[in-house]
């Protein structure tokens, strides 16, 4: 191993270590991390194949970057006016020209295929074990599990009521957390009652437009246990960036918990829509 080696293990060794160690310590196993490079940790089907397709795409992106940085290189120093003073008067040649036109068509009809396939893999799920329906509100998010008949609404989190030392993020808590099973497939349905907004999920790979009058559909499979986060990405009026999404993903048994404690405390005390509207008031007039 020469030093030039053993110099760039020195540098790369101890900060991947570090980069792991900090993965490890998150509470949340997608929350990004300070100079994290890539996309989330994918946690479904869904957003591991959107990986693996970045993946291959950045491939074929640096062979084409590479190729082309070649050549131009090459003309730089082979076709320069000192390298080359009376320069060809050249003006056409047919088969390069098929070549350099007939070349890319073909990457990109290759490319075409996997993406096609992803796309219709993310579209929909054919037999969904559980429903959740999800309406864009300005400026919250409800949520309906029409299984169990539970809803409620979810709003952000003022500032003053974020706690850093318990791991809470500005701008990312909500006051009513969504919960769904892990290995469980859930379909998403996705509506609103105002303007368009679009509920998203990095590490689940799901992005869809929450549209008035018109009901979209998505899925997603959890394969991770944790906390995921997601904002509101569809620029939706004056409070788009406070309405944040929390996901847990947990446990089979711990779902059905949280399903049972949800439905006591709703027959205890009816939520009403003007009681659960009224943080969102105090955060418009908080950032007015
Ligand atoms: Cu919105």
């Amino acid at each position: 191993m020469n030093r030039l080696t053993l110099a760039v293990l020195s540098v790369f060794i101890p900060l991947s270590t570090a980069v792991a160690q900090t993965t490890e310590q998150l509470p949340q196993p997608s929350f990004p991390h300070r100079w994290q490079l890539n996309l989330q940790t994918p946690a479904s089907p869904v957003m591991e194949k959107m990986v693996d397709f970045h993946n291959l795409l950045l491939w074929i992106c640096t062979l084409i970057s590479v190729f082309v940085l070649g050549l131009l290189i090459y003309v730089a120093v082979k076709f320069n006016s000192r390298a080359n003073p009376v320069p060809s008067k050249t003006t056409h040649n047919t088969l390069l020209e098929v070549i350099w036109t007939g070349i890319p068509v073909l990457i990109l009809a290759a490319i075409a295929i996997p993406s096609y396939r992803l796309l219709f893999f993310a579209d929909r799920i054919e037999n969904p074990e559980m429903t959740l329906k999800i309406t864009g509100n300005q400026w919250y998010w409800s949520y309906e599990y029409p299984d169990t008949e539970i809803s409620f609404d979810s709003l952000a989190l003022p500032d003053d009521k974020i706690d850093v030392s318990k791991g809470q993020h500005r701008m990312l808590e909500v006051d009513n957390e969504l919960y769904i099973p892990i290995d469980t497939s859930v379909r998403l349905l996705f509506t609103a009652t105002d303007v368009i907004h679009a509920w998203t999920i990095p590490a689940f790979g799901v992005k869809n437009d929450a549209m008035p009058g018109r009901t979209n559909e998505s899925w997603v499979r959890a394969t991770k246990i944790g906390k995921f986060y997601g904002q509101c990405s569809e620029l939706c009026g004056v409070d788009h960036s406070f309405m944040p999404i929390v996901v847990n993903v947990v446990s089979k048994d711990q779902y059905k918990a949280w399903v049972a404690s949800k439905k006591q405390s709703a027959s205890a005390e009816p939520a009403t829509k003007a009681a659960s509207a009224e943080p969102t008031t105090q955060l418009a007039s908080a950032q007015n």
